[in-house]
């Protein structure tokens, strides 16, 4: 019965579209190739696996405490794959440092290897998911305020050794897989109380970063994330966005934007085209901060709409990759990724459905209510009917149905977890 329905509608909706010059088929093959870089850490809280986690510092916070949080690596897995069997298409699964597979081994940051993570390798392998990477200079004893750019030389010695075995362990990731492993650096250093040495800081940072990046990989990629602000650092903070933009831009590394990493009314959208310009890639980390870095669950609102169709614009699909990054506490985590993933999706679909070359046409020629007129018409397009044909064909619930199936989950799974 809904088959039928999900059926009828897209083949009308094909014609819509066909009207306004856009191929609905070749979108559907495009959307079968976007992938996402699921993050683990919504499943947990970002808490992780080291023998002795304890709480979250850094400067970044999950609110809420919904029962049913994974305690341990197998349940995270366990959630992994439920959440993706309601997202439809293949993924890959952005791990952080502090997920390793220790054993009950106290593994300190420094002295993290690539054996930790060959369960992973496997386990990615098994389940088609290829592996993304990030090294993890939050909730540690020597975390403080400064990691990279700490001025005490053993303290920034210990998190550049542990930066470059990151790099070591995703070159293992990008080899296993066959296909590059994304790996991210983003360190909280900063400072609460105004500083007189933000340029030492950065000096330092830059120094650390050069010590990383000496050694030359084939199978990883490395990515730099700046922010804002952290919780407690208030004031300064090291890796901002122009510390990033320059290194990267001078040494050839790919930037990561998270959405929430900006000022509350800054375009992300339109930082794209800027960068693509002079950097090789992008890393995304699609959130949604609410009055701050607040990292809620990803929805399809308009900033999260307008990055994607800047991209699609651009004509950089396969320039971008594309993580998500926030962590609810409040609700039921696979619920989370799932609606999460699934907005992210949707996004992509609309900017893949935007009826661009007529759009660019009226453009060229002038015509701009004309212009404006479609890009209005163009939000009612039916392209919730291509949507639920996506997931229909990719054997994932159409529409709300996934619910129930979250829920049921729940009673049988998450909610027994103590
Ligand atoms: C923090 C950054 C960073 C983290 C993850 C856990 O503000 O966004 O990307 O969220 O690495
Ligand atoms: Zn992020």
């Amino acid at each position: 019965m809904k088959e039928e329905l999900v059926n009828k509608a897209y083949e009308i909706a094909k014609e819509r579209y066909a009207a306004v010059g856009v191929d609905v088929e070749k979108v559907m093959e495009t959307m079968q190739d976007f992938h996402l870089s699921l993050h683990c850490w919504q499943a947990d809280d970002v808490i992780g696996f080291e023998t002795g986690a304890g709480s979250l510092t850094g400067g970044i916070q999950t609110t809420g405490n919904y029962p049913g949080r994974a305690r341990n690596i197998d349940e995270l897995r366990q959630d992994i794959l439920k959440a993706a069997s309601y997202i439809p298409g293949t993924h890959r699964l952005n791990l952080h440092e502090i997920y390793g597979d220790f054993q009950g081994e106290p593994v300190d940051r420094d002295q993290v290897e690539p054996r930790h993570f060959q369960s992973w390798m496997d386990w990615g392998k098994e389940h088609n998911m290829k592996l993304d990477f990030n090294s993890t200079s939050f909730s540690h004893p020597k975390s403080g305020s400064l990691t990279l750019a700490n001025p005490d030389e053993s303290i920034r010695q210990f998190w550049i050794e542990h930066t470059k075995r990151c790099r070591a362990v995703a070159e293992a990731m990008g080899e296993a897989q066959g296909d590059p492993c994304i790996m991210n650096v983003w360190v909280h250093d900063g400072s609460k109380d105004i500083t007189v040495n933000r340029m030492k800081y950065r000096e330092l940072l830059k120094d650390s970063l050069d010590q990383i990046f000496a050694t030359e990989y084939k199978n990883m990629k490395d990515c730099i994330e700046s922010k804002v602000f952290g919780i407690g650092l208030e004031s300064y903070t090291v890796g901002s966005n122009d510390f990033y933009i320059g290194y990267g831009v001078s040494h050839n590394k790919m930037i990561t934007l998270d959405t929430g990493h900006f000022h509350p009314t800054e375009s992300v959208a339109d930082k794209v085209s800027s960068l693509l310009l002079y950097v090789p890639e992008l890393m995304l980390h699609v959130s949604r901060p609410i009055r701050w870095d607040s990292d809620h669950v990803t929805i399809m609102d308009d900033p999260t709409l307008e990055l994607f169709q800047e991209i699609v614009r651009c004509g950089a699909l396969d320039r971008v990759h594309y993580g998500l990054d926030y962590f609810d506490a409040s609700i039921n985590r696979i619920g989370a990724y799932v609606v999460g993933s699934r907005a992210a999706q949707k996004c992509m679909l609309r900017a893949l459905l935007e009826p661009l070359a007529q759009l660019r046409q009226y453009e060229a020629n002038g015509q701009l209510f004309e212009r404006l007129a479609l890009l209005e018409e163009a939000k009612a397009l039916p392209w919730n009917a291509v949507w639920d044909m996506f997931c229909l064909k990719n054997n994932v619930p159409v529409g709300e149905d996934f619910i129930a199936e979250v829920e049921k989950y729940e009673a049988d799974v998450t909610s027994k977890r103590g």
